[in-house]
C-alpha cells in the first residue's frame, strides 16, 4: 500500500463533505456527488436529481479519481522555447504565459484583423473561451465535434423538420415499440441515460434492428442484425422508403397535417427496389422488405437512429436526411417512443455585459463554399491557416481539443500549425496537440473549478452546476480565472465584471430567476413548466423550415443545386487486399481523454485491431499478435497493435476504437500504447452541403511487425 494512502488514512477522518457538481469525462455531462474527506475526493456517486444519469455514473464517469490524481497532469503554465512538435519546455508563471499570448494576440489583430483568430472548443468551460474570443473580435468558434462528429446529421435533421435531433437526443428510446440503430453501438457509446432508456424499451418489449458490418454488443442483443457492407447504408435506407410509401404503410393523418413532398418523394425513390439494394448492400431483399413491414406495424412509438457520430463517407448530410424523413414518414417526430418534443428553457448570460464589437465588414466567409454550414467547419479554418485564403489565418486557442488526433490527415494539420504565429492548448495533460502549442496553459479538472451552466432540453429543462469540490492541485486554474486574466492583459475587463465563479454563476441565476442557493445545494434543477413532449391537440408541433412542414422534398437543397431527395452514390470498396477500416468507442475511455486515467488503463491499457478469424486464418495472423496498419496510401501506423481474431465482424473490415496510439511522452501509462485510427486517415471527402469530413472511406491491410 503506498505511503501516502497510509498517512491520509491514519489521520483523524474528518466528517464526510457532500459536493454535487457534473461530469465532464464526456459530454453528456451527468450530474455526479463527490465525496471529499479530509481535502480528497474519496468516491463519486451518480446524483440521483440528474436526468443525465439518474443516480448512476457509467464506467468511465466513476474513475474521476484517476483523472484527479494523476501526477501526469500539467502543473505550471508551458513557453515552448524549442520547435513546434518537438518541443523544449520552459515553465512560465501565469503572468509571464498570459502576457506572451496577450502580446502575440494584438500583433495578430493589428496585421491581420481580429478574424486570423479561431478557437477550436469542446467541454463546458469553452464558453469562457468563447466569450473572450468575441470580445476580442473574432467569430470564429469552431469544434470537430461538428465537422468531424455529429455536424451532418443536425443538418440532415434540420433539413427535414427544422431542428435538430438534440444532444442529448431528443430519442423516447423508454416507450418505443421498434428501434433502428445504424453504425450506432450504443452501450460501447456509453451515453448514461440514453442506454438506460434503450435497455428499458427493450425490457418492455421493444424490437430492435441493428445495422452494422460489425456484431456490436448492442447487435447481440437485436431482434435483427443486418451486417451491411460499409458505405452502403444510403441504400438500405432508401429501399426501406420505397417499401414504405408504395405500400402506403405511413402515417397519412400526420403527414398530411404536418408534412409537405409526399409525392415527389414517392417519384424520387421508384429506382430503390429491394433486389437493388439487396446487390448494394448484401442484405437479403426478403430482410429488407420483412424489417419495413415490422418497423412501419409499429408507427408511430419508433426511433430511427443513425448515431451521433455521423463524418461517414462525405454524403452524410443526405444520408442523415434519409434517416430523418424515415422518422417523418412513420411519424414518430413528438410521439411517445419517437422522438419527443423537448423542453423550452434558458438562462441569461451575465447581466450587464457590454455588446460585443462588431463583426469586421465586408470579410469573406470561411465556410462560404457550403450553404448549409450550421456552425464553423474546423476544416475550414485549417484551409485558411494554410492557403492564408480567403484570408489570413494565424492565432489558434485549442480548448480541451485533441487536433492531432480528431481532425482527418494529419500532415494537413501540421502544415496549418506551422503558418500560425501563435497556438495555446489550454488543457489538463500534456496531450498530443500540446507538442505543437507555443503556450500551454494548465486547466484544472472538473472536479476542481466553477464552470458554465450545464443546461439540458430533456422532456423537462434541467439546469446543472459544476463546482469545485477540492482546490486546484499544482499552478492550474479555472477557465473563467484564465480568461478573465488573459482578458485584462489585454485591455478587455470590462467584458469580465466577475469576481470569482461562483459570483458568475449566482448573478446569472439572479437574472434567471433561479434559486442559486438551491442549485448550490441539490447541484441539478428541473424546471417543469415548458415540458410539454409530445403532440396533443393542444399541443401542436412548429417546424422551422420555409415551408412551416415536415420536408420530404426539399425545395431549399434544390435552390442550391443538392438533391431535394437523397439520391444514392456508390462508394468505392477496398482494393485487393485491403480492408474498410471501421471505427468506433471503447466503453471505458472518451477518445483520448482517458487514456492515462489509472483506474481505467487498468482495465483498458490499450486497443487491438478486429479481424474477421477466417481471414486471419487466411493471413496467417494470430489472436494476441502485434502488427501495424497501413493504409493504401501508403501510410503506415507509428505504433504496433494486438490483432483480436473474432466471429462478429465481416471478411471485408478492420475495427478499432479510436483514442489510443497516443505519442505524448509526458503521458506514461498512454504514450505509444496501441494504434490510432486518425493516422491511417488520411483521405476525407467534404460534405458539399455542410462541410463535413467523411472519414470512413480509408483502406487499410495488416502488414508484420519487422
Ligand atoms: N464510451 C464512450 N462513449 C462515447 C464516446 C466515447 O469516446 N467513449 N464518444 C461520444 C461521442 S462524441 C460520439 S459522437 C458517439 C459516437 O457513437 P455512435 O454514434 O454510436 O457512433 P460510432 O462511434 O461512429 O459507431 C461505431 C459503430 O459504427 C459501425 N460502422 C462503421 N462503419 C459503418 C457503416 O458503413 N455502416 C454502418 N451501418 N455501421 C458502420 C462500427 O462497426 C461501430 O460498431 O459516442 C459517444 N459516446
Ligand atoms: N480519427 C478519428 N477522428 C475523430 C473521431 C474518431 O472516432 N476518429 N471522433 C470524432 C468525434 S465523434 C468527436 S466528438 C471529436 C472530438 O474531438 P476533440 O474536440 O478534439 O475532443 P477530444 O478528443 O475529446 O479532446 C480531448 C482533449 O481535451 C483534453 N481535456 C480533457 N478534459 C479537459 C478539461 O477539463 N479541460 C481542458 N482544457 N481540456 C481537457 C484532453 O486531455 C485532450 O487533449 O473527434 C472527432 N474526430
Ligand atoms: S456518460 Fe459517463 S463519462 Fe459521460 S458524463 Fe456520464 S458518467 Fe461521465
Ligand atoms: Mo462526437
Amino acid at each position: 500500500m503506498p505511503e501516502s494512502f497510509l498517512s491520509w488514512a491514519e489521520s483523524a477522518p474528518e466528517e464526510m463533505k457532500l459536493v454535487p457538481t457534473f461530469c465532464e469525462l464526456c459530454f453528456w455531462n451527468c450530474g455526479l456527488i463527490a465525496k471529499v474527506q479530509n481535502g480528497k475526493v474519496v468516491k463519486v456517486d451518480g446524483n440521483p436529481l440528474s436526468e443525465r444519469g439518474r443516480g448512476r455514473l457509467c464506467g468511465r464517469g466513476n474513475a474521476a479519481l484517476g483523472s484527479l490524481y494523476d501526477q501526469d497532469r500539467l502543473k505550471t503554465p508551458l513557453i515552448n522555447i524549442g520547435k513546434r512538435g518537438e518541443p523544449k519546455w520552459k515553465k512560465a508563471t501565469w503572468d509571464e504565459a498570459l502576457g506572451v499570448i496577450a502580446g502575440k494576440l494584438s500583433a495578430i489583430k493589428e496585421k491581420h484583423g481580429p478574424d486570423a483568430v479561431a478557437l477550436f472548443s469542446h467541454g463546458s468551460g469553452g464558453a469562457f473561451w468563447k466569450h473572450l474570443l468575441k470580445a476580442y473580435g473574432s467569430s470564429y468558434y469552431t469544434a470537430p465535434s461538428f465537422a468531424q462528429c455529429r455536424g451532418p446529421r443536425d443538418v440532415g435533421f434540420t433539413m427535414t423538420f427544422g431542428s435538430e435531433v438534440g444532444s442529448p437526443e431528443f430519442y423516447d428510446f423508454s416507450q418505443s415499440k421498434f428501434i433502428v440503430l445504424l453504425g450506432s453501438h450504443l452501450g460501447e457509446n456509453a451515453h448514461n441515460s440514453q442506454v438506460q432508456d434503450l435497455v428499458h424499451g427493450l425490457e418492455q418489449g421493444a424490437k430492435l434492428c441493428v445495422v452494422d458490418p460489425r456484431c456490436s454488443n448492442i447487435a447481440s442483443k437485436a431482434d435483427y442484425w443486418l451486417p451491411i457492407r460499409p458505405a452502403t447504408d444510403l441504400a438500405l435506407l432508401l429501399a426501406w422508403i420505397r417499401i414504405i410509401v408504395n405500400e402506403e404503410l405511413y402515417d397519412a393523418d400526420y403527414l398530411s397535417k404536418y408534412a409537405s413532398g409526399l409525392a415527389e418523394l414517392k417519384a424520387a425513390v421508384q429506382e430503390f427496389t429491394p433486389e437493388w439494394a439487396a446487390k448494394e448492400t448484401d442484405i437479403p431483399a426478403g430482410k429488407i422488405v420483412e424489417v419495413a413491414r415490422e418497423l412501419a406495424a409499429r408507427k408511430p412509438n419508433v426511433v430511427i437512429s443513425g448515431g451521433r457520430f455521423a463524418a461517414w463517407y462525405g454524403d452524410d448530410a443526405q444520408r442523415a436526411r434519409a434517416i430523418a424523413l424515415l422518422n417523418a414518414l412513420l411519424g414518430s417526430w413528438g410521439r411517445p417512443g419517437g422522438i419527443y418534443l423537448p423542453a423550452g428553457g434558458g438562462v441569461p448570460e451575465y447581466p450587464g455585459l457590454p455588446e460585443y464589437p462588431e463583426h469586421t465588414a465586408g470579410i469573406p466567409k470561411l465556410d462560404g463554399a457550403y450553404p448549409f454550414a450550421l456552425s464553423q467547419t474546423t476544416t475550414s479554418i485549417r484551409n485558411a491557416a494554410i492557403t492564408g485564403q480567403p484570408h489570413a489565418m494565424k492565432g489558434w486557442l485549442v480548448y480541451g481539443c485533441n487536433l492531432m488526433k480528431t481532425m482527418p490527415n494529419r500532415e494537413e494539420t501540421i502544415k496549418a500549425i506551422n503558418n500560425l504565429d501563435l497556438l495555446v492548448a489550454i488543457d489538463i495533460v500534456p496531450a498530443d496537440i500540446i507538442q505543437w502549442a507555443d503556450v500551454v496553459l494548465p486547466e484544472c479538472t472538473y472536479l476542481e473549478r466553477h464552470d458554465a451552466l450545464s443546461l439540458g432540453k430533456f422532456k423537462k429543462f434541467e439546469i446543472s452546476i459544476r463546482q469545485p469540490a477540492v482546490q486546484p492541485m499544482w499552478e492550474s486554474k479555472p477557465s473563467w480565472w484564465i480568461t478573465k486574466e488573459l482578458g485584462k492583459k489585454m485591455g478587455l475587463e470590462t467584458y469580465f465584471p466577475w469576481k470569482d465563479g461562483e459570483e458568475y454563476l449566482a448573478k446569472r441565476c439572479e437574472a434567471g430567476g433561479i434559486n442559486y442557493a438551491e442549485l448550490k445545494q441539490k447541484g441539478v434543477l428541473t424546471i417543469e413548466e415548458k415540458s410539454a413532449p409530445y403532440i396533443t391537440d393542444q399541443n401542436q408541433p412548429t417546424f422551422d423550415t420555409p415551408s412551416g412542414k415536415i420536408e420530404l422534398y426539399s425545395k431549399q437543397l434544390a435552390e442550391k443545386g443538392f438533391d431535394p431527395v437523397p439520391k444514392y452514390k456508390k462508394h468505392p470498396q477496398p482494393p485487393d487486399g485491403h480492408f474498410s477500416l471501421l471505427f468506433g468507442r471503447s466503453p471505458l475511455h472518451t477518445f483520448s481523454r482517458t487514456t492515462n486515467n489509472f483506474l481505467l488503463t487498468d482495465l483498458v491499457p490499450e486497443n487491438s485491431v478486429w479481424i474477421s478469424r477466417k481471414k486471419a486464418k487466411q493471413l496467417g495472423f494470430k489472436d494476441g499478435e502485434y502488427v501495424r496498419l497501413q493504409n493504401a496510401a501508403g501510410v503506415k501506423s507509428s505504433g504496433t497493435v494486438k490483432i483480436r481474431c473474432t466471429e462478429r465482424l465481416r471478411e471485408d473490415c478492420l475495427y478499432m476504437v479510436h483514442g489510443f496510439g497516443v505519442h505524448a511522452k509526458g503521458m506514461k501509462r498512454a504514450d505509444n500504447k496501441g494504434v490510432g485510427d486518425e493516422e491511417l486517415l488520411t483521405g476525407y471527402q467534404i460534405d458539399p452541403i455542410m462541410g463535413g469530413t467523411g472519414m470512413r472511406l480509408n483502406f487499410v491491410k495488416i502488414v508484420k511487425e519487422g
